[in-house]
């Protein structure tokens, strides 16, 4: 971007000439009278150029045309989104931002621009800006609140809050400085904390890198506030990038890092050790050789690693990956293929698979069943670097682990030892008292394993491409290899949860032998959440009986009204029903199944549209009742526009809720719209949502949001500045599994009627008893899906694929059992967000 700064300034003097000017004068007032022209007649990019001339050359109507001059850009900068033109788009915005570079409005609007083209550092660092200008800019806190989750994530709360991790690196650092490692470089600093440990323990030269560009400022904050400025050089770039003496004068003797993600080697520490012991450390100490001068060689800290594996059992993490049931609101479901989730260790890496998800075991919803001890899977010497070079082309390493407990092979979990030195490690194990999550490797075969205590499981652990992958390839069981590859099909291999006869076991051993590339089945992939989905039957019966119901009020309707035209090959008699979910949804299929519907998905990827259509065969939809609708449309707005005929919808189905426990952006517009395009008794699926919540004391939660205490971290002033990224909102929440107290019953927060657009206010008050004394640090809350009168579903059931949400409260609140609190909650362009107060003196006992 151009540096404003560096741009000449002009002197009053020059100014003062240039004002009294006529010609300029005479251009100024044309092309101002050009502009307003220009705007009228809809052509903004002219009337955005005349509108620069002017602010350009007479400033001093910047006041006066800023409205228009923001509202040109706006429209400009849509026709040039919409047909692709993005580099002019964000030349204009910088144009603008030259003219008005404390413009709220205009840097907001660019931040949405990045954040949609993907660039979400820098979106968030113009809705921050846009914030800082004016804290209570609706739009910006929205949009800063929903992109801090990204820009500084979550961990790093977590990580300073944990002061026994922070004590030993600390500690760690401190020794390796005092025997002589002076010259420090912390890659992928973050806040700048294990730098300015180096620099405590008298480091003589401190360096560091951060890759992100918000952590890479917000680090420089940190370090001036702690008057590390000028003795620790901090460069915004990653490590592997960094030479000798371009980024750091010499090679240091100690590096100290932290980026290490669940799976060990997420964030690329391999890769960056392997460039590092290259390129900015000095040489290893060799052999054992105690007495060599620390200053001379080079050492990292972490020194290495062991990662464990062990073989679990968890419904949570089965229906997130697996289709789990045959048949989803009376449909059948068994003719969808191959679905997967997509979390997949397979052979071949590709891009559009996660190695592993993360779960924290202890926090996992209705728990986990060990089927296997814990077992060494990999030993890791940072120090070596030929070991770290050898890593990824080391073979594949078979293990064999005795299965210690019966149940269904559902995932392989990983946790490690960071071993900092030779004396201290910090573990992320399930059972330790860490905040740590694990790393989950899910098993795809289609139907499941069922493990018994006599068997074996192979896993194969292997290191390409510089993830760590861990793979259950068989079970030994009875001296037969039952072999697990998710890529044979399913319907063609003996049935592995049966007790297989020897000969089917052979078979199946065979059937894992084939090469062909043949064999290879297509499958179609969904999103963990839409697999939860998919195996929620409450969801979908739900929907069934309430979309059946007012078919049979419809159809009545219709008879009515049209006596004796009830054949049903006629298409006049159709019902017309939307499911504008966004994702993977069986609604619509699940309408047409109904009959004398006709349905219109808002699937997008082929693929999946795919599955649906073969859905419809199997179930004898007629292929003409189901449609795709974006197949097309164009943009999202046309999205909502009635079929061609002149018949309007019988059913519009919008998916409210996100699956991280917000309600989704723009509903209430959403909705509005879709109430348009209803005919007569038609009805919006759901037709309201009820926001429910309770007050709670949860320690975790604060824990997540922000660093707490007065206390400085290690002694250094970090808090204030991390705390800037501080959301009200958490979302992702699991309530279930949530460690808090309870300090009232269930209350109802706000109610959303879709139905009904007199019916919805901004601001409601509730007032809310605490039940128990305590503190109220958040409140929780999820939703009651209402489809309609009767029908309504929970986003905090069991089974559901939502997670629920929860408001941290700025300050924690005291009560006492019996205390009445006032609510303030209040919704903001979808955003909910609830203020606190003890009503006092004690008001009505009224609600
Ligand atoms: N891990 C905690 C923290 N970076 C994740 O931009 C640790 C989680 C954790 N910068 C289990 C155990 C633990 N050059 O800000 C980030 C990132 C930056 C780099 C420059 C590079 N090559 C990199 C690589 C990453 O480093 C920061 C930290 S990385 C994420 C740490 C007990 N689960």
């Amino acid at each position: 971007m151009p540096n404003a700064s560096a741009r000449p300034k002009h002197g009053r003097r020059t100014r003062r000439r240039r004002r009294e000017d006529p010609a300029r004068n005479e251009l100024v007032s044309s092309s101002l009278e050009s502009a307003q022209q220009c705007l009228f007649n809809q052509d903004y990019g002219t009337a955005f150029v005349h509108y620069l001339l002017v602010l350009n050359l007479a400033p001093m109507f910047k006041d006066f045309a800023r409205e228009s001059f923001r509202f040109t850009l706006f429209k400009w900068t849509e026709e040039l989104d919409s047909v692709g033109r993005i580099q002019e788009l964000f030349d204009c915005y910088e144009q603008a931002l030259e003219l008005f570079p404390a413009d709220e409005v205009i840097l907001n609007s660019m931040g949405e621009h990045l954040f949609r083209m993907g660039f979400r550092d820098e979106a968030a660092g113009h809705f921050h800006k846009a914030l800082k200008l004016r804290p209570d800019y609706p739009e910006a806190r929205e949009n800063f609140y929903r992109v801090a989750n990204w820009l500084v994530e979550r961990w790093h709360f977590l990580m300073l809050n944990d002061h026994g991790r922070n004590r030993k690196y600390q500690q760690a650092i401190q020794k390796a400085v005092q025997s002589g490692c002076n010259t420090v470089l912390d890659i992928g600093t973050g806040t700048g904390i294990l730098g300015m440990c180096a620099k405590k323990a008298g480091a003589a030269e401190v360096y560091a890198c951060e890759l992100s560009k918000t952590m890479y400022e917000l680090a420089c904050e940190v370090l001036t506030a702690n008057k590390m400025a000028d003795s620790i050089k901090i460069v915004h770039m990653k490590s592997l990038e960094m030479e000798v003496p371009k980024d750091i004068p010499k090679k240091v003797s100690l590096v100290v890092t932290e980026t290490v993600d669940a799976g060990l080697f997420g964030e690329g520490i391999i890769e960056s050790l392997i460039h590092a012991w290259h390129h900015l450390l000095l040489p290893p100490q060799r052999g054992e050789n105690e007495f060599q001068d620390q200053s001379a060689t080079g050492r990292v800290i972490p020194a290495g690693a062991t990662v464990f594996g062990m073989a679990l059992e968890s419904l949570e993490i089965r229906r997130h990956h697996r289709l789990c049931v045959s048949e989803v609101g009376s449909l059948s479901i068994s003719a969808a293929g191959e679905l997967r989730s997509p979390v997949s260790c397979s052979p071949e890496p590709d891009e559009s698979m996660e190695p592993y998800t993360t779960e924290r075991l202890s926090r996992l919803p209705g728990g986990y069943k060990a089927l296997t001890e814990p077992f060494t899977a990999l030993n890791i010497d940072f120090n070596n670097v030929q070991e770290l070079e050898g890593l990824s082309s080391r073979e594949v390493q078979r293990i064999r682990l005795p299965v210690t407990q019966g149940g269904e092979l559902d995932a392989l979990a990983v946790w490690f030892q960071l071993h900092l030195d030779e004396d201290s490690s910090l573990s992320t194990g399930p059972e330790e008292d860490t905040c740590w999550e694990q790393a989950i490797y899910p098993v795809h075969s289609t139907k499941g394993f069922v493990l018994k205590p006599q068997d074996e499981l192979v896993v194969e652990v292997s290191c390409r491409d510089a993830f760590l992958r861990l793979c259950s390839v068989a079970v030994l069981r009875d001296g037969h290899e039952i072999c697990l590859d998710t890529l044979q099909d399913p319907q063609n291999t003996a049935d592995p949860v049966s007790n297989q006869t020897p000969e089917a076991e052979l078979c199946s051993a065979l059937a894992c032998l084939q090469t062909d590339q043949n064999q290879i089945k297509d499958f179609c992939m969904l999103e963990c959440s839409e697999m939860a989905l998919l195996n929620n039957q409450e969801y979908h019966q739900s929907f069934s009986s309430a979309l059946s119901k007012l078919i049979s009020q419809m159809k009545v309707k219709c008879q009515n009204k049209e006596p004796g035209s009830g054949v049903q090959s006629d298409s006049a008699d159709l019902l017309f029903v939307l499911d504008v979910s966004e994702g993977f949804s069986l609604l619509s299929l699940i309408a047409a199944s109904h009959g004398h519907v006709k349905a219109f998905s808002s699937v997008e990827k082929v693929k999946q549209q795919e599955v649906l259509k073969r859905l419809a065969q199997s179930n004898n939809v007629p292929e003409q009742h189901l449609e795709f609708w974006l197949n097309n449309m164009e943009d999202e707005q046309g999205m909502l526009k009635r079929p061609s005929r002149e018949k309007l919808w019988s059913a519009i189905m919008l998916d409210c809720v996100e699956t991280c426990g917000l309600i989704r952006q723009k509903l209430m517009e959403k909705a509005s719209l879709a109430r348009c395009l209803l005919e007569d008794g038609g009805s919006i699926f759901p037709a309201k949502i009820v926001v429910q919540g309770i007050l709670v004391e949860s320690d975790t939660l604060l824990l997540e949001s922000a660093v707490q205490g007065q206390e400085p971290t290690l002694g250094f002033n970090i808090a204030p500045f991390i705390n800037q990224f501080t959301v009200p909102v958490h979302v992702f929440l699991d309530f279930s599994t949530l460690e808090c107290r309870h300090l009232s019953e269930f209350v109802e927060l706000f109610v959303l009627d879709l139905m009904e657009s007199t019916a919805n206010y901004t601001n409601r008050e509730v007032k809310v008893q605490a039940t128990s004394a305590g503190r109220v640090t958040a409140i929780p809350f999820w939703y009651q899906i209402h489809l309609d009168q009767e029908i309504s579903v929970s986003t905090l059931s069991q089974n559901s694929h939502w997670k629920q949400a929860a408001v941290v409260l700025q300050q924690p609140l005291r009560v006492q059992a019996g205390d009445w609190v006032r609510l303030a909650v209040k919704l903001q362009k979808s955003a909910i967000s609830i203020s606190a107060h003890i009503e006092n003196p004690p008001g009505p006992m009224e609600q």
